[in-house]
């Protein structure tokens, strides 16, 4: 299979760090695939309309996207912990998926908000966007202890990565002040062959 993939976006991250869980890395080809907001990449565009990464093209030439899809179908081809598991627990993991997943959506659509020439910003957007964090961080806060206490899955995968971003494009936020359960359950995160393999560059 092959990867359209970038070393900057988390969500391509996050899939990276599932196929080194599960074992998969090696079936996967990497083509580096620029893509932004306003930067359509044909090559993506042809399999995804959406031009988003990741996007996963099967050896059928068929393409699989989200990433939470994708990682799904990565739980379809071994045989170890599942990333979503079944039952009870798969739901919980899913909602703290939503969370998780959804604090990115949030914070790339904050950093292109951001990175817009000054006249351009709305600071009703930027508010909203900095309201919306403050209180995911502080609800991610209080219930990290409770993620820890299920096995390693897709919702810690994804926190990891959304907490890798806030360091690698907030790196202003100082957001471990004041979150030391959050501060370290990224160090344990921060410390997993997986997480040490595909941390973001801007390369
Ligand atoms: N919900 C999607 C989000 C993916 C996403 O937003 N990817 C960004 C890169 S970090 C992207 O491809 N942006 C290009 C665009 O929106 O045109 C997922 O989970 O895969």
């Amino acid at each position: 299979m092959k990867l359209h993939w970038s070393p900057k976006s988390p969500f391509v991250r996050k899939v990276m760090v599932a196929a080194h869980e599960t074992g998969l890395v090696d079936k996967i080809a990497l083509v580096r695939s620029p893509v932004a907001m306003t930067s359509l990449n044909p090559a993506v565009m042809a399999v995804n309309p959406l031009n988003k990464l990741p996007t996963l093209i099967l050896d059928d030439g068929s393409a699989v996207y989200d990433s939470l899809v994708i990682c799904l179908y990565f739980d379809s081809l071994h045989q170890g912990p599942r990333l979503v598991p079944a039952g009870e627990a798969g739901l919980r993991t899913l909602v703290r998926h939503a969370l998780g997943n959804g604090f990115l959506d949030l914070l790339i659509l904050w950093r292109n908000e951001r990175d817009r020439p000054a006249e351009r910003r709305s600071p009703p957007h930027l508010d909203g966007f900095a309201a919306k964090c403050e209180a995911t961080l502080a609800v991610l806060e209080a219930e990290v202890g409770e993620w820890e206490k299920a096995p390693f899955d897709l919702s810690h995968i994804t926190l990891g990565c959304a907490l890798g971003y806030l360091d690698f494009r907030f790196e202003q936020m100082g957001w471990r002040d004041g979150r030391p359960a959050l501060a370290a359950f990224f160090e344990r995160f921060s410390a997993r062959p997986s997480a040490q393999a595909t941390a973001p560059t801007d390369g």
